[in-house]
């Protein structure tokens, strides 16, 4: 019997066959969680219905994170179908304006691409904590999201989402405390680089893939299925004791010096 069995989750961030939320709902299934899917745009929606269906899924919901009523409506149709609630929450969206994420952090700054992306990378996964809260509470749920390194560090590149993704680790803690004495736990983890299409629009991207390969620990980079495992462990009863925490999933490379 899988960790995950008598569990639902609800997957969010599935863009293509490599994106994270992915590797999580592979792992979810696995374990033996029951999956309900949210897809961003009219573009994603059969890809979306594809991967639920593989998943012995038939619940897939539109979601756009900018909308506050597509927020609202997501989880009140969710709610028909979950009625007396679910117990896992995946949060695997991000965004900048391409420009933003270019060149040095004052190139592509503006107030407008400061703001896109911190609503949809980091406001978004407070505003869904808060619209899941009735479905969530009392039944020791998890919320797990994804973060990366460049909320610590200031790393070439990653720029405005660098100051996003320290917004959405905050937001955890917050959320965290917030949560916990109803029995939901709220985690991140700070995944290594992965080549999916978020990742392809960050500049020298591969550069980055090969200095890990070269400098971290494990000499390796990290693929969705590890990055899904943990997410897997993290939402269950084995990690109980877990909330607030970032969680590494990079190869040990955010050790070194
Ligand atoms: O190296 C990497 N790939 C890492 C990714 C390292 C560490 C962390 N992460 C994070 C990302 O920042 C993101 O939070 O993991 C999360 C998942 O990203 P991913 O799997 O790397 O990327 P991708 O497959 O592109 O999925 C992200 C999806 C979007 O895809 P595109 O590429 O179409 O923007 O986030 C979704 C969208 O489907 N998304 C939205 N969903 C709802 N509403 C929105 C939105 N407004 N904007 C983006």
């Amino acid at each position: 019997m899988g960790f995950l069995q008598g569990k639902r989750a609800l997957i969010t961030g599935i863009a293509s066959q490599r994106s994270i939320a992915t590797g999580i709902a592979e792992a979810m299934h696995r374990e033996g969680a029951q999956l309900a899917f949210t897809y961003q745009n009219d573009k994603l929606k059969s890809r979306v219905e594809d991967a639920a269906k593989e998943y012995g899924s038939d619940i897939v919901i539109p979601l756009d994170v900018s909308d506050d009523a597509q927020i609202a409506a997501c989880f009140e149709q969710l709610g028909q179908h979950w009625n007396d609630g679910f117990d896992i929450l995946v949060h695997a969206i991000a965004f900048a304006p391409r420009e933003a994420i270019a060149g040095q952090f004052l190139d592509g700054l503006t107030r407008e691409n400061f703001a896109i992306a911190h609503d949809v990378s980091a406001y978004s996964l407070a505003a869904m904590a808060k619209a899941a809260r009735p479905l969530m509470a009392g039944r020791n749920g998890s919320i797990v999201t994804l973060t990366y390194l460049g909320a610590e560090r200031a790393l070439a590149g990653y720029n405005v989402m660098g100051v996003a993704k320290a917004s959405l680790e905050a937001t955890v803690r917050y959320l965290a405390d917030n949560l916990g004495p109803e029995g939901t736990r709220v985690n991140a983890i700070s995944a290594g680089p992965i080549k999916t299409l978020a990742a392809a629009g960050i500049a020298g991207f591969r550069k980055i893939l090969g200095h890990v390969e070269e400098n971290a620990p494990l000499r390796r980079t990290v693929t969705i299925e590890d990055v899904g495992n943990v997410a897997a462990f993290i939402c269950s009863d084995l990690a109980a004791g877990v909330t607030g925490e970032i969680t590494y999933v990079d190869a040990g490379y955010n050790i070194l010096g």
